[in-house]
This record gives structure tokens, C-alpha cells and sequence, in this order.
């Protein structure tokens, strides 16, 4: 089981001071009370959405802080409250207390929100102290501190994107450019034995885009009757919402036909039976800082003809794989919006 973490520590607002106040105004000799309240803290609030789905931007920025409520003030003036925050976690959370190890709760749908630290109340100003016995009360509330706590989150990471391919064409090579994950590379066929999930994430804070990636063994021809390491790992991809297919167009690979290479790939996904072949899929050129000029025009040629994306990359160089990481994430955004349910699973 792969399993996302993050620790957080957060602080919900103090609420502001109860003022002391009174009334000064011409021709009203000695006025009454009129210190306000101060306002309330804001909370801190988290909230499940179906449009994120890891929890590596906590890890990035473990504490969140509510906005203080503003002190009360003379003629009656009520504090303003604090702002509160709103953290978004992905469906799946788990949410555990950090001290006690107790879990706090389990966003199971999105959409759901909790309050995992309440803003303190606002102190009461004087004018809320006035008896008909005590018109000129000195005495006002300080606000209440707001709830601090730390928090552990879980969640068991489904992946979005799975890499698939013949063995050696650099799919556990991908993988570490564009995640932390750093799974074993080598020169020879079936060097990942296991799939490695890496968590990627793209854009600023504000705009952030993550998904998960899983690296799986490679298929070869044959594999759904057990040739190589079969195709039971499949079942790791069976969930995700987009393939994508690297195939290698330099002479490392030692098969001549490139299209025939893609051919085998989507026949072994057809065979594993679960639709895989009908899921979405952008193609990838790799190992582009060596490519056979022949092998890349025919794979380009293929594309285009099975109106298929194709992505040239070295994940040697670097070059393209920017590219192919926004082109992921675009992709995978909009698959998770609710509508594309109905979009045709083909459409590049
Ligand atoms: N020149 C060049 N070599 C590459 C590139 N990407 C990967 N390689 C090399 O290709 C070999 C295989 O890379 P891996 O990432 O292990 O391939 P894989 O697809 O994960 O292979 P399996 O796990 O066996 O299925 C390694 O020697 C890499 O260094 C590339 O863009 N250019
Ligand atoms: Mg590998």
C-alpha cells in the first residue's frame, strides 16, 4: 500500500478584546457604557475535493494560521470577525490528532467540512457589564485564545497516470525527473520488478495541479500468457484516468518496428481485459537525444494518423519533459472534473 503523509500544526484566530468605552457627547452629561465586543476568531476549516488528489503541498507548508477578531471599540462597535482558512484535502483523508493518535476524521465524499480548530470567542465590552444597579461598569472581557493543534494526515494514494510501455524505454527514468520517487534504473529489461508511485506537482501554490504516477514493469509480447513478468501488475493501473505510453525510438531498444512495438502494447492491455486500451493515452517518443531519424517519423506518422498526441522526450537531457509534465497535468485536471465523465475516452 502506498500511502501519502503530511504533519500539520494550525491555529485558529484569538478573538479580539471587549472594549472599555463611554459615551462622550455634547449636552449628554455622563453617558453610558458603550465599550463594544470584541469580534470572534477565525477558524480553521478543511474541506474534501475531488480536485485534489495528493497531499504534497502540506508537506511543502506545514502551518496555517486563522485571522484574529478585531477588539471591540467605543459606541457599541462589535469587533470584526477573523477570516477563516480553508485547507483543501483530497477524498480519502484521513485526519489524526498528532498527540493523541486518535482519528479525527475521514473525508470519505467530497465536498465535506470540519473545523479542525475553532476561533476563540470575542471578549464582551463594558456596555454588555450595564445593571440597573451598576449604569458605569470598568470591567470588560480580554478575547478567548483560539484552538491549536497538530494533525497528521493519511491518505492512500490511488495513482492518476500510469506509465506503460516495453521494458528499457525509460519509464523509471521519467518517473524520477519529474517526481521523488527513485526507483532502480539500469540497462537491461525488467529492472522494476514492483510499480513505484511518485507524486507530482505543477504550477505555483495558488494554481497547483498534483497527481500521482505509477511506474510498472514493462510488457512484452506475450505477457498476458505470462511471458516476462506477465500482466498482473496491471491491476495497479487499472484505476487511473490516463496512460502514457513511452515508446523507445533509438537503436537501444533492438526491435525495428516501432509501430509494431505500439501494436503489441495496446494488444497485451486489450487482453488484460479491465478496458485499459479505451482509457485515455498520450504517447511519448523517449530516448530522443538518440533517436533512429526513421523509427521517430514512423511513430510520428502513426500518431497523427490514430489522431494521437505525441510527446518527444530525453529524460537524459531534460529536453521535453516539461512539456509532457504540463501536458499530464492539463490532462488530468480535466479528466477529474465531473463533466468529462461523458467525454469520449478516446479523445487525445
Ligand atoms: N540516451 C538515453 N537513455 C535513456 C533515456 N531514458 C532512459 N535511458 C536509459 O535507458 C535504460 C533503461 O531505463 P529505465 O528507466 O530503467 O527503463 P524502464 O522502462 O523503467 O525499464 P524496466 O523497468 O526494465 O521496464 C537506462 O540505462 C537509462 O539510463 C533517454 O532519454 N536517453
Ligand atoms: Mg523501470
Amino acid at each position: 500500500m502506498f500511502i501519502d503523509e503530511a504533519k500539520i500544526r494550525v491555529s485558529a484566530g484569538d478573538g479580539g478584546n471587549g472594549c472599555m468605552a463611554f459615551r462622550r457627547e455634547k449636552f449628554v452629561p455622563r453617558g453610558g457604557p458603550s465599550g463594544g465586543d470584541g469580534g470572534k476568531g477565525g477558524d480553521v476549516i478543511m474541506e474534501s475535493s475531488e480536485r485534489h488528489n495528493t497531499l504534497v503541498h502540506f508537506r511543502f507548508n506545514p502551518e496555517y494560521k486563522a485571522e484574529r477578531g478585531r477588539h471591540g471599540e467605543g459606541s457599541n462597535k462589535t469587533g470584526r470577525e477573523g477570516a477563516d482558512v480553508i485547507l483543501k484535502v483530497p477524498v480519502g483523508t484521513i485526519v489524526y490528532d498528532e498527540e493523541t493518535g486518535e482519528k479525527v476524521f475521514d473525508f470519505s465524499a467530497a465536498d465535506q467540512r470540519v473545523i479542525i480548530a475553532r476561533g476563540g470567542r470575542g471578549g464582551r465590552g463594558n456596555a454588555q457589564f450595564a445593571t440597573s444597579v451598576h449604569q458605569a461598569p470598568r470591567q470588560c472581557e480580554p478575547g478567548r485564545p483560539g484552538e491549536e493543534h497538530a494533525y497528521r494526515l493519511e491518505l492512500k494514494l490511488l495513482a492518476d497516470v500510469g506509465l506503460i510501455g516495453y521494458p528499457n524505454v525509460g519509464k523509471s527514468t521519467l518517473i524520477s525527473r519529474i517526481s521523488a520517487a527513485r526507483p532502480k534504473i539500469a540497462d537491461y529489461p525488467f529492472t522494476t520488478l514492483e510499480p513505484n508511485l511518485g507524486v507530482v506537482a505543477v504550477g505555483d501554490a495558488k494554481d497547483e495541479i498534483s497527481f500521482v504516477v505509477a511506474d510498472i514493469p514493462g510488457l512484452i509480447e506475450g505477457a498476458h500468457t505470462g511471458s516476462g513478468l506477465g500482466t498482473q501488475f496491471l491491476r495497479h493501473i487499472e484505476r487511473t484516468r490516463l496512460l502514457v505510453h513511452l515508446v523507445d525510438v533509438s537503436d537501444a531498444s533492438g526491435r525495428p518496428d516501432v509501430v509494431k512495438d505500439v501494436d503489441v502494447i495496446l494488444g497485451e492491455l486489450a487482453s488484460f481485459g479491465a478496458g485499459l486500451e479505451n482509457k485515455p493515452m498520450i504517447m511519448v517518443a523517449s530516448k530522443i537525444d538518440v533517436a533512429n531519424k526513421n523509427k521517430l517519423a514512423a511513430l510520428t506518422r502513426y500518431c497523427k494518423k490514430h489522431k494521437l498526441k505525441l510527446y518527444e522526450i530525453s529524460a537524459v537531457t531534460g529536453k521535453g519533459i516539461d512539456e509532457l509534465k504540463y501536458a499530464i497535468a492539463k490532462k488530468v485536471d480535466r479528466l477529474r472534473a465531473p463533466e468529462s465523465t461523458q467525454a469520449d475516452p478516446q479523445s487525445a
